[in-house]
């Protein structure tokens, strides 16, 4: 009778739920797991830091519309992932994590590297479980899964005891789980549509707001047909690309004023945090009638004073709305958008100086432009840092759903690099280009061995300002004489794509960047193009530009 062990048995549970890809750092207890992904058939990626093994899982994973797995180790390995886990639940991405554990055998004397990893997990994760047979590795598999690409989706965590992972089980005992409900999408009340409908039809200036929920769920058709009747909108970092952001109603520009102006106010697939100024008043008029979509019912609790929410689908919400509307004329103001074009416009010939900037060393302004002319329309863009990041918000586009990744609810910084190799093996027809600061890509810098030897063609642009928003922090913030604390080496990164084969340009003067940044795109390796900009440059306040 044939049999068949722990590892292989997750393997060949991830294949029958259409997973084709892992993430991870080979170590025991899941040693047998690699090995059965192998013999699966699938990609495996194993990487140089379980933290940015994870952070690419996920990626992958909000790219493809897919649970994003990752494997680690026992005790540090798995702790490793902990931050990942909490990242990915707060921007939403779904990834599931499989960690090894010590030997059942060995619990609570002093096992090797054993760790309450479920407690670890918990606060960070939608669900958490320990697979207690070998048995039931299938089911727990199809579980985790499940949970986490489903509702908001987000990290579950799963944990295997070494005795479950190694332990053989004749095949017929496996319970693959091949079938996966065929979920019905979550249809809005008629009522609310309606309501949703007559709101935005009366309103002198309506406005949507677009996050990244939108992007998960492909609501950009929709929201452009809707958007078309005259509604301005403004999108979260990364719900950029749901509507391709040269979508005339575009106004990431004028944000501010789009908030502050705004009477009527359609949220789709966006929390009221941070990103959104909470939704208070202050940012948003206080007489702003609010309607929110989500596909969670709490989120409708909020700072902010909504008054319908509607739990649905986005895609399957805003059609409907836009239905609703039929061929109804809105009651807006011309003028309300005109005035948002035009702050837009305004917004930007102010920082066109920065942008033409020649002067050496370089202006961070100028290279984003030049990224921006180089870089192609379908690419995925990744970016990370501070200076650079703010920059980068302003400066570049995108034109495709979940095409944008970014440090995201968190903020997290080591995000750029994993994220720009999940999106290229997501989507490997197109480039992937991340645009990082030289603490962020330091942050998970090692990631380009693994993208030289998995082949996963990424561009690195690295923009030097030495340090941690350059030598802003350490000149204005620390005590004079400080050691260099925020202010980093001038090192030179682009030895780190020639350390690996890859494709290494350094720039240090304008002219060269738009050559080398076509160069790299076009070399086909993993490339890194280092360029030095000016560690004294800020982030310009271009109006209300950048908040
Ligand atoms: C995991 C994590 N650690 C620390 C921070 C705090 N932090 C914010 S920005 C930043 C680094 C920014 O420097 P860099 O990446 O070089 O970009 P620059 O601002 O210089 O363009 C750090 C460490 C963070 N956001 N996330």
């Amino acid at each position: 009778m044939a049999e068949i062990d722990g590892g292989h048995l997750v393997a060949r549970q991830l294949k029958a739920a259409g997973v084709d890809t892992l993430f991870g750092v080979v170590a025991g207890p899941m040693i047998e797991v690699f090995a059965g992904a192998v013999r699966e058939g699938m990609t495996v990626v194993g990487c140089r830091h379980e933290e940015s093994a994870a952070f690419m899982a996920s990626a992958w994973g909000y790219v493809s519309r897919k649970p994003g797995v990752v494997v680690a180790g026992s005790g540090p390995g798995m702790t490793n992932t902990v931050t990942s886990m909490h990242v990915a639940t707060e921007s939403a991405m779904p990834l599931v994590v499989l960690g090894g554990s010590t030997h059942g055998a060995t619990r609570s004397v002093g096992g090797f590297q054993e760790a309450d990893q479920v407690a670890f997990a918990a606060p960070g994760c939608k669900s958490t479980a320990t697979v207690d047979s070998t048995e039931r590795i299938a089911e727990h598999v199809h579980l985790a899964l499940g949970r986490a690409v489903n509702g908001r989706p987000g990290a579950v965590y799963l944990d295997f005891p070494a005795q479950v992972v190694g332990r053989r089980i004749p095949e017929e005992q496996a319970g693959i789980r091949a079938q996966a409900p065929e979920l019905a999408l979550p249809h809005p009340d008629p009522a609310a549509v309606d309501r949703i409908a007559d709101l935005l039809a009366g309103a002198e200036r309506p406005l949507v707001l677009v996050g990244k929920g939108a992007a998960w769920s492909d609501a950009g058709p929709a929201l452009s047909k809707l958007v078309s009747r005259g509604i301005p909108y403004v999108t979260s970092p990364m719900g950029r690309g749901t509507i391709p952001d040269d979508d005339p109603h575009f106004m990431n520009g004028a944000r501010s004023k789009a908030l502050s102006g705004a009477d009527a106010i359609l949220m789709v697939g966006g929390r009221f945090n941070w990103i959104f100024g909470f939704g208070r008043a202050g940012r948003y008029s206080p007489d702003a009638r609010i309607a929110q979509i989500d596909v969670c019912a709490e989120e409708m609790w909020s700072s902010a004073n909504v008054e319908i929410g509607v739990v649905a689908d986005a895609a399957v919400a805003v059609a409907q709305i836009d239905q609703a509307l039929g061929g109804r004329a809105l009651r807006a103001a011309p003028s309300w958008l005109a005035s948002l074009r035009e702050t837009c416009q305004r917004n930007e010939a102010g920082l066109a100086p920065a942008m033409a900037d020649d002067s050496v060393p370089i202006n961070p302004y100028r290279l984003v432009r030049d990224v921006r002319d180089a870089l192609p329309r379908e690419a995925s863009l990744s970016v990370d840092g501070e200076t650079i990041m703010g920059i980068s918000r302003v400066l570049l586009p995108s034109h495709r759903a979940r095409s944008r990744l970014n440090a995201g609810t968190t903020g997290c910084m080591g995000t750029g690099v994993p994220y720009a190799m999940g999106a290229k093996l997501a989507r490997p027809d197109a480039p992937s280009v991340a645009v990082l600061g030289d603490y962020a890509f330091g942050a998970a810098g090692m990631e380009i061995e693994t993208a030289a030897r998995v082949g996963i063609p990424v561009v690195f642009v690295v923009a030097n300002n030495e340090g941690i928003a350059g030598h802003l922090l350490q000149d204005h913030m620390l005590p004079a004489g400080a050691p260099r604390i925020a202010a980093l080496l001038p090192a030179r990164y682009e030895k780190m794509a020639e350390m690996v084969d890859g494709h290494a340009e350094s720039v240090e003067r304008p002219d060269e960047i738009r050559p080398a940044l076509d160069r790299a795109l076009a070399s086909g390796r993993v490339a890194l193009v280092h360029v030095r900009v000016d560690p004294k440059a800020r982030r310009l306040s271009g109006g209300n530009y950048l908040k």
